[in-house]
């Protein structure tokens, strides 16, 4: 059976039908990832993955980055209920993680290894809403003015999980759970060139908070501008998922955020987490003091 691939109405993503990622030969696998480079976001639908087999389809890109400190599971549920079947509610630290995910990001870029690719599939979806928007940042460099360039091309930014949940309104202590055990904050080029097409793509979100060498204001406003300028038509997509889908990104170059939806109905994800290459996903880390979940910075007090 030969794939069939057929480009969303967008600078990114593909959709990919006729393949089951349970069952894939070799002669597949290379279609499918050499279209992983091509589109940087794969939709692949009805597949009706185990868990099993989605590990087994995204174990193929590299390590797992495992994202339950106290278990070894390479699939983890991203889901609003709990397992007795109520849902959580705003008060609770798990709520505010998935409203989190709701502004523009990058997975683990607020690790010392960033991500290099994650899986998504849907197990139970609401009614309405919970949509997932991919955001395209090589497209969205390409489309920068030479002065815009110019300006960010030897910036970095440090990259905080407490810092873009404080964003929020949540604050978090040192030590509640992934991404938040460490005090130091890697620090990353705004633009990122990527490792195996050699495209250069803006790194940016929310987890980004600080940029040296611009006050804090300065930084916020060109963080802002930029996700502004960069998550718009024709860079984005987003999808309406149905159960069974499952959807692979390339974190080293594209954003993502989940939609809205009303949080009383269940809404159950899985995710698996591919871990970037040290060679190209590692930051420097610093000591920066506000880091960590005891010092969120003043202008989100
Ligand atoms: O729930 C979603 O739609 C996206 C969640 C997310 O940020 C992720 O899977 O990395
Ligand atoms: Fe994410």
């Amino acid at each position: 059976m030969e794939p069939t691939i057929t480009a969303i109405d967008a600078t990114l993503g593909a959709t990919i039908t006729d393949v089951d990622l349970a069952d894939l030969d070799e002669a597949t696998w290379n279609r499918v990832e050499e279209a992983f480079h091509e589109y940087a976001l794969l939709v692949f639908p009805g597949q009706d993955l185990t868990d099993d087999a989605q590990v087994g389809f995204a174990g193929r890109f590299g390590d797992f980055e495992l994202l339950r400190p106290d278990s070894d599971a390479k699939a983890v549920s991203i889901s609003n209920q709990k397992p007795d079947g109520s849902v959580f509610k705003p008060e609770e630290h798990r709520y505010q993680t998935l409203r989190g995910n709701e502004g523009w990001h990058t997975d683990s870029s607020y690790m010392p290894l960033a991500a290099k690719a994650s899986v998504l599939s849907a197990q139970v979806v609401p009614p309405a809403g919970g949509e997932t928007e991919w955001a395209d940042m090589r497209a969205a460099y390409d489309a920068l003015d030479k002065d815009r360039k110019g300006r960010i091309d030897d910036l970095s930014a440090y990259h905080s999980l407490y810092q873009s949940q404080a964003k929020i309104g949540h604050i978090v202590e040192t030590g509640a759970g992934y991404g938040y055990h460490t005090k130091g904050a890697p620090l990353r080029p705004l633009v990122k060139t990527h490792p195996v097409t050699g495209r250069k793509s803006l790194f940016i979100g929310r987890h980004a908070y600080r940029i040296p060498g611009l006050d804090d204001a300065e930084a916020q406003e060109l963080s802002g501008d930029l996700l502004a300028f960069a998550c718009q038509p024709p860079r984005t997509y987003a999808h309406d998922w149905r159960p069974g889908d499952a959807i692979l990104w390339d974190n080293r170059c594209v954003l993502h955020r989940a939609r809205p939806y009303d949080y009383r109905q269940a809404r159950i994800m899985r995710h698996t987490r591919i871990a970037g290459d040290p060679a190209s996903e590692l930051a420097t880390t610093g000591r920066d003091e506000r880091a960590s979940g005891f010092a969120p910075s003043a202008s989100n007090r």
